[in-house]
């Protein structure tokens, strides 16, 4: 089995070990602020450099150094890079898949723009670099179930084509330049203190707040619309597991994956608890615009080779997931 993550960092092939410098972007969205704690417990709060364009809340500024951070201007970043002497890079800015289609011109330039900086940052200054990948880079052709690592990939969503642009550039620079890219799909991902920005999975997380706060939720897709979903401290573990494994591994790409459900399922499990929730679905006949995206997209992934390479496996199946949630939101709400 793979050994546990590094506790030191050796720069250089010095004999000295150090903590790793990290810089996040993207550091307040739904995954960032989660990899910051984490990474900061590992590695002491100035070691992690959080980044966004937005201002940080009081208590994110007092954990640990913030910085602002345009993933398009690439003399910006390199001044943090160089000023920070940042080791490793966490590239979490990006538009999700509902967002990017109806604001094409922007997807274009954060998701493939503000990536290819930052992959050319991690070039010349030989920095590790941790970008995520999508479920959403797969496309209709894809075999939609237990999808494999390597497959047929043509997405018909811009942010699918944004992602699998970046995940063959950074191969391109790992095979050309020695880069260390390392990327994972991730699934539609579940939280309850940081909201999903924009995405297609993003009715698995409003779902819960609905039923806590009214006791009804609309759901923008069909009841049997299965997809791949994640607990969001399974996603950070996954990626911190990935992200500081010792060595670059065999493979640039991994899937990775929890469970898969549907509506109708998340629905039932919910009821479980909430005995008088109730769901409604679009007029089949006038779906939203994101049930083409989901459609598009696989039901069940094959996460097989991260389990096998980088020793991944979820805590987090439906049941405890959906209890956790509700538990969480119920005390938001007291
Ligand atoms: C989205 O729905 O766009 C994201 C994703 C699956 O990448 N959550």
């Amino acid at each position: 089995s793979p050994p546990p993550p590094p506790q030191h960092y050796n720069n250089n092939g010095s004999t000295k070990t150090r903590h790793p410098r990290v810089l996040v972007t993207g550091s307040l969205g739904q995954l960032g602020s989660g990899l910051v704690k984490e990474l900061r417990s590992m590695y002491g709060a100035e070691n992690v450099v959080a980044s966004d364009i937005r201002k940080a809340p009081e208590e994110f500024m007092a954990n640990g150094p913030f910085v602002y951070a345009d993933v398009m201007n690439y003399s910006a970043l390199e001044r943090i890079v160089v000023d920070w002497r940042i080791d490793w890079i966490v590239h979490y800015s990006a538009l999700l898949s509902a967002v990017a289609e109806k604001n094409m011109a922007m997807a274009l330039s954060v998701n493939m723009a503000g990536f290819q900086n930052m992959l050319e940052l991690a070039k010349v200054h030989r920095l590790r670099i941790y970008s995520p990948s999508t479920i959403g880079a797969f496309g209709p052709s894809t075999p939609k179930d237990n999808t494999p690592d390597l497959t047929i990939m043509r997405p018909n969503t811009i942010y699918g084509i944004t992602k699998l642009h970046n995940e063959l550039m950074g191969e391109y620079y790992r095979e050309k330049f020695g880069v260390d890219f390392r990327s994972a799909r991730y699934p539609g991902i579940l939280s309850a203190d940081t909201p999903p920005g924009g995405g297609t999975t993003d009715y698995a997380v409003d779902i819960f707040h609905h039923a806590v706060r009214h006791g009804h939720y609309d759901c923008f897709l069909s009841k049997d619309t299965r997809l791949p979903m994640m607990y969001l401290s399974d996603c950070i573990k996954g990626t911190v597991e990935h992200l500081t494994y010792p060595t670059p591994l065999p493979q640039s790409v991994y899937n990775l994956a929890a469970v898969s459900f549907t509506p109708e399922e998340l629905t039932k499990e919910i009821q479980k608890y909430l005995p008088h929730f109730t769901i409604s679905y679009p007029d089949e006949a006038r779906p939203d615009f994101r049930q083409a995206i989901a459609d598009s997209w696989p039901a069940t992934l094959d996460d097989s080779m991260a389990r096998k390479d980088f020793g991944w496996k979820e805590e987090f199946g439906m049941e405890n997931m959906v209890k956790l949630m509700l538990d969480k939101i119920q005390a938001q709400v007291a």
